[in-house]
């Protein structure tokens, strides 16, 4: 058939020339760039037939996150914004590691079993990060979409975070109702709405409009650049870590603060204001300052997420409107952060697996659903019924949380964590409240923690249920681990495989961080 040989054709350019098998995890593909031109390719081929088959835009993100520069990895992004369904994960893994002489074969037997009309023209959105390595791989995605087709219809918007791509392709197939689908779009989006929450007086009791944003050394840096221009009297920021001669990730950017729980590079303990690290990509997001003894503080997802909800609770009751809210958080949640939710501010929890998908499926189930997990990536979803609820109230004149509330779902990017829809959600907070840092640091105090890796044969071995908090095999490692944690006050331990190293994750919580380290290290002996 014509189709197979022009794959046959095209795939010259992009041999499989490695032998590492390469799987779809809850990151998509991610590996050493070098790797990744011949998965590049079948990618570009699977999101061509991906969108014939659902008739509708596809979107391909080139990035590694927070991952260092040497790597890189492609995500599939579905019509509606959300993360490429189970099953076609299955495939995209199944494709990319076939041997060149069985690919053209297998794409059409697809196009047979799956029933994909061809004559469905091909839409995909492509984006991709600051990487040097992503250009090459970007090109490769568009030779797999041409492949399949010579004519398909192919956005490709060169640098954008991970959630503007997300945001591009929702506004694409939502005809313009989320917003206008272009990178300018999502910024005088962002940039009008926060204004309107802002108002005229940029200043409100302790709250300073000055902070620093650490870019991490990458696209969050190129984005937040163009969107401060909006934002020139609203907001005085100092952007730093904003790429080459930088390197990306290197010693700053929100997964080196949050796991190494110190300040990134160019922020000093005299700085004098709060600095916001992003990561690689930009959709995770970490807050921090030096208080006045030099002491480091560091505000991570659950702070951000107890934040927003306790903001959006008051709003309600100020509001009067009868929405139910709620907040998703994994088992990385830290326990303090739990219990003011559910005990001092009576908002309901549901814990998920790890993995965005799982939690953002799980606040679908509120009218506003807060979610987070603790290393900074999260957002708030809203369902029809509130955003018609919030809209009605605000219109009719003096309902002024209502108005409030109206201005957050226009700032907030509900399609996926984002780290600058997130941060100017913040900043609106603190200002609404007139609070400093250090008020919303006090909210409640994080009980000390601890993350282990543990190096096993398999760490498939270890399964879990009750998402992710209770050991089912090996048999009696619960067992085990509950009389391990019995032992310390406010002790709570869990393991569980992670998803993208080859590692079993050993939790660790207790009343001081000596504690912490030791029922981790404990529980640590325990699995290996
Ligand atoms: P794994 O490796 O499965 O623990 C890590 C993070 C997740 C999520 C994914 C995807 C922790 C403990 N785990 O998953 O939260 O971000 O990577 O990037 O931070
Ligand atoms: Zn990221």
């Amino acid at each position: 058939s014509k189709i197979a040989s022009r794959i046959v054709e095209a795939a010259k350019a992009h041999s499989k020339t490695v032998e590492k098998y390469i799987g779809y995890g809850t990151a998509g593909f991610r590996t050493k760039a070098d790797l990744l031109d011949h998965v590049m390719f079948r990618v570009g081929i699977v999101s061509a037939l991906r969108s014939k088959m659902v008739k509708a835009s596809i979107g391909v993100m080139i990035t590694a996150s927070h991952n260092p520069e040497e790597d890189n990895g492609v995500k599939l992004v579905d019509p509606h914004g959300e993360m490429l369904e189970p099953a076609w994960e299955v495939l995209a893994t199944e494709i990319a590691n076939l041997p060149d002489e069985k690919l053209s074969e297998r794409i059409v037997s697809l196009i047979e079993t799956s029933k994909i009309d061809l004559s469905t023209r091909s839409s995909v959105i492509v984006g991709r990060d600051t990487r040097q390595s992503s250009p090459a791989l970007c090109q490769a995605v568009i030779d797999g979409i041409k492949a399949v087709e010579e004519d398909s219809e192919i956005a490709n918007f060169g640098i954008v975070s991970t959630p503007i791509l997300h945001y591009l392709v929702v506004c694409t197939n939502g005809g313009g109702t989320y917003g206008e689908p272009t990178v300018d779009g999502y910024v005088s989006k962002l940039v009008n709405a926060f204004r309107t929450l802002i108002g005229d007086d940029n200043k409100r009791g302790k709250y300073e409009p000055s902070l620093i944003i650490d870019g991490a050394n990458g696209v969050g840096a190129v984005i937040s650049e163009k969107l401060l221009k909006g934002l020139e009297n609203t907001l005085n920021v100092n952007l730093i870590n904003l790429g080459p001669p930088g390197i990306l990730n290197y010693d700053c950017g929100a997964d080196y603060v949050k796991v190494q729980q110190r300040e990134p590079l160019n922020v000093t303990s005299n700085c004098g204001t709060r600095c916001a690290s992003l990561d690689g990509d930009a959709d995770r997001l970490i807050y921090l300052y030096f208080d006045d003894a030099g002491k480091f503080h560091m505000l991570d997802g659950d702070k951000i997420a107890l934040l927003l909800a306790e903001h959006f609770n008051d709003l309600l009751k100020k509001s009067q409107l009868n929405l139910k809210l709620g907040m998703v958080q994994t088992a990385y949640a830290n326990g303090s952060s739990t219990n003011y939710a559910t005990k001092v501010l009576n908002v309901p929890v549901t814990c998920t697996p790890t993995g965005v998908k799982f939690l953002h499926h799980a606040a679908q189930e509120f009218d506003i659903g807060v979610y987070f997990e603790a290393n900074g990536h999260g957002t708030t979803v809203f369902s029809d019924n509130a955003i018609k609820t919030i809209q009605d109230a605000a219109s009719t004149g003096s309902n002024a949380a209502a108005k409030e509330l109206a201005g957050f779902l226009n700032v907030i990017n509900s399609t996926v964590g984002d780290a600058i829809s997130d941060l100017l959600a913040v900043e609106a907070i603190l200002h609404s409240k007139g609070w400093h840092i250090q008020d919303w640091d006090e909210m409640y105090q994080d009980l000390p923690n601890r993350l282990f890796k543990v190096s096993v044969a398999d760490r498939n071995l270890v399964t879990t249920t009750d998402a992710e908090r209770r050991v089912v095999t090996p048999e009696g490692l619960q067992e085990r681990i509950d009389n391990i944690a019995s032992k310390f006050k406010d002790g709570r331990s869990f393991v569980r495989p992670s998803g993208t190293e080859d590692v079993v994750r050993v939790y660790a919580e207790a009343d001081t961080q000596e504690n912490a380290d030791k029922l981790g290290k404990e529980v640590a002996a325990a699995v290996g």
